[in-house]
């Protein structure tokens, strides 16, 4: 390779660093005219550049260096500065950089090594060495009786449903049996699996009975069958007979402590291809989780089609060389796209709703909005506006103005296509993260707040937040958004606030009356390391969440049973930012196992969880991850 840089850390306190960059050129060509791209998610301070001039638009940065040419086997070196907090992890790093000559039209791929980072921890989390649990259940039944015997399954086993709820559980039952072992049940043959309707049990309750006259499941709702399935398929054993199966002999009791049991996906920042949305949809339902939340459009990608407006995704999907929107996150040379078609959507949709999971899709706005303004500036460009902010992504041109007519317009345009795409009784509509200073030159915000006598640029939000929730609301739907959905004060307590900050803030929203999720971003966010060593994956800025915090979440913990304000918390959402999740290995890697120790906050009473316990578990139900190909992280793994 004829290019290789070096990021090396030459100082650090707990919010200055300053690092060396050096780019070697190893070819036997000098560089002439030349700048350097590379792309780094940290914001680098513009006047810390020595040699040369940086331009940095979200995570993509150009420095033009004070020295035109850079002679064969010479290298060139600069000094920058960032004010966030060490980098800790090889992922904190250059993801990408590149080498280009004569404004763009040649360039060199360059190899990017490892940070030198300055004091890597060596300290590692230790996971107790357990035994393998033989009833492998996650999340735990919140009563379990095991009995002697085992019931078995043959391919005379038949399938009788006395409830047409449990017609979508039985289905699933059947795909999933045969998928992850080979096993098709016959149509003929007495009842072996019995689906039957108890009207007594509440919504998401189900019990399940294995003894010697078969296996019998009832619930009363289509959503406690699945839940029983996913039971079931976790107890089910392979055996040396082939196509027989084998189910110990028990007696289940179960139902979810939250009726809300999410994740959250962020398809903007990097495209996850329908397959790979279905393969998480569908552990899911394996976990019991019953929402989706769909993170479709972000600054780095607009990944809905909206048939009104084809240049969100004609435009707002791609990034890269030639295109509207500057590479992130992973590649500078090649284009980087994708969408999903409306039709892709409702199969989504009808996938996930087959396993008991309701899609919400999220539109975010005001802020997080690039790609749409990039995509549609004669209606959400607002050219007299000439604010100075910087989102907490470094980016200054991201926001949808309160004040333009296309905002409105865009917004019910787009609402309305959703609405009429998504089942879902609920429609989530970020807010998050709008940065400070945002609004405050454009005169025709300034018209607005006078008009309307706005003393704050924050009301400006909740006036387009308000306006939003008006239209979903005739619509039928319920807004939900954000934590940052009830700043500027204009928003209904019937919008749900998604509290990410911490669990305080949550119970804050709660106390002033807003229903809420917690994603409490120290325990549920799925982007953070795992572990301090500095080749982890991830980023830390809420914390490095080993599995053994993961799983300590308990939520609630310190409001007491009798406080009205527990009412108010809906459930527990857990979330996969996706910066740095450019594939299927790299999701994986970050969502196992920790996910099943947060679908145990989700649904298993704090009397039946136990750290061991739970371990025991998971050792006992990883050989059925390796059956899928889940390449999770090993949880005891050798030093
Ligand atoms: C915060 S939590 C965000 C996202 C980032 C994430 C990275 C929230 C509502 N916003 O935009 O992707 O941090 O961890």
């Amino acid at each position: 390779m004829s290019y290789r840089i070096d990021l090396t850390v030459l100082s650090e306190q707990k919010q200055f660093c300053r690092f060396g960059v050096t780019l070697h050129n190893l070819s036997d060509q000098d560089l002439i005219d030349w700048k350097l791209q590379f792309i780094i998610d940290r914001y680098v301070l513009p006047e810390s550049v020595n040699h040369g001039e940086i331009k940095q638009i979200g995570s993509f940065c150009t420095i033009t260096p004070d020295v035109q040419i850079l002679k064969a086997n010479q290298h060139y070196y600069c000094e920058l500065s960032i004010n966030t907090a060490p980098l800790r992890y090889y992922t904190d790093g250059f993801k990408d950089a590149l080498v280009v000559e004569h404004n763009g039209e040649v360039s060199h791929p360059v190899v990017v090594t490892p940070i030198a980072l300055a004091s890597p921890y060596r300290e590692r989390s230790h996971i107790p060495e357990v035994e393998a649990s033989k009833l492998a259940l996650i999340p735990k039944p919140n009563q379990i009786n095991l009995l002697d015997g085992y019931y078995l399954l043959s391919p005379n086993s038949q399938i009788t449903l006395n409830s047409t709820r449990a017609e979508g559980a039985a289905n699933w039952l059947q795909v999933e049996l045969e998928r992850l072992y080979e096993f098709k049940t016959h149509s003929i043959g007495h009842s072996d699996i019995l689906f039957r309707d108890n009207p007594i049990l509440d919504e998401g309750e189900y019990s399940l009975t294995v003894g010697k006259e078969g296996i019998r499941i009832e619930s009363g709702s289509a959503a406690g069958f699945i839940h029983a399935c996913a039971t079931l398929l976790q107890l089910v054993e392979a055996t040396d007979t082939r196509n027989t199966l084998r189910v110990r002999h028990v007696k289940i009791s179960d139902s979810p402590r939250f009726r809300y049991r999410g994740m959250m996906l962020d398809c903007a920042r990097h495209f996850h291809p329908v397959e790979r949305v279905k393969r998480l949809i569908n552990q899911l339902a394996h976990y019991k989780f019953n929402q989706f939340h769909w993170h479709l459009t972000d600054d780095e990608g607009w990944r809905i089609e909206i048939k009104a407006y084809p240049e969100l995704t004609d435009i707002g999907s791609k990034r890269g060389p030639g295109t509207a929107l500057e590479p992130q996150f992973s590649t500078l040379k090649e284009v980087y796209q994708g969408y999903y078609s409306q039709d892709e959507i409702r199969d989504v949709i009808a996938y996930a709703a087959e396993r008991g999971i309701t899609v919400i899709p999220e539109i975010d706005i005001p802020g997080h909005c690039r790609a749409a303004i990039k995509s549609l500036p004669h209606l959400l460009a607002d050219s007299e506006d000439k604010s100075q902010f910087r989102s907490i992504q470094h980016y200054n041109d991201n926001v949808l103005s309160p004040a333009l007519a296309g905002t409105y317009e865009f917004l019910d345009t787009v609402l309305a296509e959703v609405v009429e795409l998504f089942p879902s009784p609920w429609v989530h509509i970020g807010a998050d993260e709008v940065p400070n200073g945002v609004w405050i030159d454009s005169p025709s915000c300034k018209a607005l707040m006078e008009e309307l006598g706005y003393q704050c640029h924050k009301e400006l939000q909740g006036h387009l937040l308000r306006y939003a929730e008006k239209s979903l609301k005739k619509m039928g739907k319920r807004m939900v958004g954000w934590e940052e959905a009830q700043h500027g004060n204009k928003v209904s307590k019937d919008t749900v606030i998604y509290s990410w900050l911490s669990e305080e803030a949550a119970l804050n929203c709660a106390s002033q009356g807003f229903d809420v999720i917690m994603q409490p971003a120290q325990y549920t966010y799925l982007d953070m390391t795992q572990d301090y060593a500095p080749e982890e994956p991830g980023v830390d800025w809420a914390a490095t969440i080993p599995l053994e915090i993961a799983y300590g979440y308990e939520p609630l913990k310190n409001v007491p049973e009798s406080d009205p304000i527990r009412k108010r918390i809906l459930g527990i959402q857990c979330a996969l930012w996706c910066e740095i999740i450019t594939h299927q290995q790299r999701m994986d890697y970050m969502i196992f196992p920790r996910l099943t120790a947060l679908a145990e906050a989700c649904w298993t009473n704090k009397q039946h969880r136990d750290w061991k316990d739970y371990l025991s578990r998971l050792k006992g139900h990883l050989p059925l991850l390796d059956k899928q190909g889940v390449q999770y992280r090993q949880p005891w793994k050798q030093k």
